[in-house]
């Protein structure tokens, strides 16, 4: 019986985070054995934010050789760039006829880029969310590993896809979400109420690719409160359940058993634990290799070409079908 399918990405505007890292790539790597998996890296979706073009350049294919150093295996993933693959933007025109403004207009997402951007208030900007359904609906995708952030984009295309089932018959398959029960969303460390995006700024989040002593730096400064108790109360102290669930999600242990581990220590000891975790089980090791995958671009560029052939393979039956129930000519 051949196995069911996930799609999943991440937009290559920036150095990626610890957030990506264990709200997605982290899940992504831990699912590859039981599913057929698309990880892809969208392009297209980053430019509905002014992007620099040698800056978005050089993120894509960093982007694939830190999928592969994550542990993503070329081999048995479909690991591509987006724009490789012209039936993401062929579908999502079709989508776009089936998707209303009221409910393209209410997502959280567009509001905060709306006003974090005021002027560049694009169409590509207020229509992401009917290219990411385009993105998951094009492979028949049952699952969807995402961070807490992108719970509403898959809600949305959960109600484009059964709004056009019902029209047109059983023609996508209707994608559940998955994610994380710790890491779904990892917090600023200057700001633990906000979560953590690569769009504000390398200096207020952890990059991937932060030498270990930037990474220590940055949790040494990272906000706390004023008591001295460590327990995870995320309403009450947002800074250090924060910290714990790092930790937490770095050594593969509970919050619970975080919490044993810092009973009766102080503030400074826990934000130095926190950083020597994440860097060793994640920068480093992933630095390691990554270092090495960026040496050989034309490697890269072959992967990236082979693997947008498959998803083509898989998606280009599925967009005919969409077309033949819309009535199109074929
Ligand atoms: N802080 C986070 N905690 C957990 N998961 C997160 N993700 C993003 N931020 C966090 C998850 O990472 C995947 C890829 O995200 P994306 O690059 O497509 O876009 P995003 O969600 O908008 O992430 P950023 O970092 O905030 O990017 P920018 O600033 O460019 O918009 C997704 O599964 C996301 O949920």
């Amino acid at each position: 019986m051949s196995k069911n399918i996930i799609f999943s990405g991440m937009q290559p505007s920036g150095v990626p985070h610890i957030g990506n890292y264990f709200g997605a790539i982290k899940n992504w790597a831990d699912l590859q054995d039981d599913y057929n998996c698309l990880y892809c890296i969208v392009d297209l979706h980053a430019i509905t934010i002014r992007q620099d073009p040698a800056e978005l350049h050089k993120n894509s294919l960093n982007a694939l050789a830190l999928y592969i150093a994550a542990g993503l295996d070329p081999d048995k993933n479909i690991l591509y760039i987006q724009s490789h693959y012209k039936g993401h933007t062929e579908l999502s025109w079709l989508l776009s006829c089936f998707s209303y403004m009221g409910e393209l207009g209410r997502m959280t997402q567009y509001k905060d880029k709306s006003a974090n951007n005021p002027d560049n208030i694009n169409l590509g900007l207020f229509a992401y969310p009917t290219l990411q359904a385009a993105d998951i609906l094009l492979f028949g995708s049952h699952l969807v590993p995402i961070g807490d952030d992108q719970k509403q984009h898959l809600e949305l295309t959960r109600d484009i896809a059964t709004r056009f089932n019902n029209i047109y018959g059983d023609i996508f398959t209707i994608p559940e979400v998955f994610t994380p029960k710790t890491g779904a969303r990892i917090k600023r460390l200057s700001d633990p109420e906000k979560k953590m995006s690569k769009s504000d700024g390398e200096a207020n989040y952890v990059a991937i690719l932060d030498p270990a002593d930037v990474v220590m730096k940055k949790f040494k400064r990272a906000v706390t409160d004023s008591d001295t108790e460590i327990r995870h109360d995320p309403e009450n102290k947002p800074g250090v359940s924060s910290l714990l669930e790092i930790y937490a999600v770095a050594t593969g242990t509970s919050i619970k058993s975080a919490e044993a581990d810092f009973d009766g220590k102080q503030y400074g000891f826990l934000k130095t634990t926190v950083a020597q975790a994440v860097i060793d089980n994640v920068t480093n090791p992933i630095q390691e290799k990554y270092n090495d995958l960026i040496k050989n671009p034309d490697y890269l560029h072959q992967v990236a070409k082979k693997n947008a052939e498959k998803a083509a393979e898989i998606g280009e039956p599925i967009l005919t079908n969409v077309k033949k129930a819309i009535g199109l000519l074929l």
